[in-house]
């Protein structure tokens, strides 16, 4: 059994479709971050930087549990264990990781600012929203220019799409528009019409809070219990 410990955000929708695609069973671990589920001594033991998603293979290779924290690094665990969605001679493989670790240090930091100052920072600051909104019509830009050239991100559909897709998701909330990048809407319809994903953004449904955060979560998130010390 593989353990995955969640809350429904782009991050985990990441391990959730690469789950469903792969057909591996699993078990939902709901970290409510919003609470402070993150902070929970048995959680950081597994996840030592506070966040989800995390993963605990019971069925590791070897005989003993894995635990894994950070979604790129889970998702190519899930890639090499099922021998999927990740080519295994060194230039198909190396194609995937580059778009990966695009994914990992510019689309979702720099898209989770563009959330934060444009939807949940207590002023509304000029210059932050301007930065990280420009910043994503740069990353929607780069994608935009790959996808002209290929069908995916590293040319057959792999774990950097899965990881890129879920986060594009929010484009308004980025001040963005598809329009604006014709080759990334294809690509982004294409795998949006996927069953698998379908099913992977389906996880923890019935816990997503709609409407604006509230004080309680602000304080979890940017707060006092974020930057206490532990
Ligand atoms: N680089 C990490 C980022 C994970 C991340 O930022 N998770 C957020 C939600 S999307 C979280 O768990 N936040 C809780 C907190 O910051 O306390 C990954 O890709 O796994």
């Amino acid at each position: 059994m593989l353990d995955l410990y969640v809350w429904p955000t782009p991050n985990a929708y990441k391990i959730s479709i690469m789950l469903a695609e792969i057909g591996r069973p699993y078990r939902v671990i709901p970290v409510d971050i919003q609470r402070g589920d993150q902070f929970k001594p048995d959680f950081l033991k597994i996840s030592p930087n506070n966040k989800m998603p995390a993963i605990v293979d019971h069925d590791a290779p070897g005989g003993k549990p894995l635990a894994l924290f950070e979604s790129g690094a889970i998702l190519m665990y899930l890639a090499e264990t099922s021998g999927r969605f990740m080519p295994k001679d060194l230039r198909g493989r190396y194609d995937v990781i580059q778009w990966l670790m695009f994914q990992m240090g510019g689309i979702g930091p720099m898209l989770g600012q563009a959330h934060h100052f444009r939807q949940y920072a207590p002023e509304k600051l000029d210059y932050a929203i301007n930065r990280y909104t420009n910043e994503a019509k740069r990353l929607y830009g780069v994608v935009d220019r790959r996808l002209g050239e290929a069908d995916f991100l590293a040319g057959g559909y792999s774990i950097a799409d899965m990881a890129v897709f879920p986060w594009i998701r929010p484009y308004e909330r980025q001040g963005q528009k598809l329009e604006d990048f014709p080759n990334l809407k294809r690509w982004f319809n294409a795998i949006d019409a996927r069953p698998a994903v379908k099913k992977g953004l389906e996880l923890l449904a019935e816990k997503r809070r709609t409407g604006p955060m509230d004080d309680k979560a602000k304080e979890v998130l940017f707060g006092s219990a974020q930057y206490a010390k532990r």
